[in-house]
């Protein structure tokens, strides 16, 4: 089922450059409505658990410590076909791959401090989205 949802959160590289509101003046004229929104630090236990996918990849104890050394901004974002059209507004995983104007090309700096986060597929939308905010579905 498409929801015409997704869930991103922006990255504590990007919330430590001061880049938190040119990202979301992005998203907003990218067509997407902000229906839900947090501004919170995780804890190593939470990060663990949200890249739970990712335990077996070499780069997983790296990803952890870096979701965990600031804060970050997450939030459910509406859009028709909303899951492919944020991938394309963020641009590639790795912010040298990523196409020019896109958010990980302007913010970027690493893969790994790629400043933000967007779900890959309805169904992960779904559950990242129900891991920050209860209820996914009524927002
Ligand atoms: P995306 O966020 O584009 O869906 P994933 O799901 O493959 O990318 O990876 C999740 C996160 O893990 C990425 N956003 C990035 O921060 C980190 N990551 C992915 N590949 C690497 C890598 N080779 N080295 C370091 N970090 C990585």
């Amino acid at each position: 089922m498409t929801t015409n949802k997704t869930f991103t959160m922006i990255k504590p590289d990007a919330v430590n450059n001061g880049h938190v509101g040119a990202i979301l003046n992005d998203i907003i004229a990218g067509g997407f409505k902000i229906v839900a929104m947090k501004y919170i630090r995780l804890s190593e236990e939470t990060a663990g658990a949200f890249y739970a996918v990712h335990a077996e990849r070499p780069f997983y104890g790296d990803l952890v410590n870096f979701m965990t050394s600031g804060p970050i901004v997450a939030a459910i974002l509406e859009k028709e076909n909303a899951v492919e059209a944020f991938r394309t507004l963020i641009g590639a995983t790795d912010p040298a791959k990523a196409a020019a104007g896109t958010i990980r090309n302007k913010y970027a700096n690493s893969i790994e401090a790629n400043a933000i986060h967007g779900s890959d597929s309805d169904e992960n939308a779904e559950i990242e989205g129900n891991f920050f905010f209860s209820q996914f579905e009524r927002f």
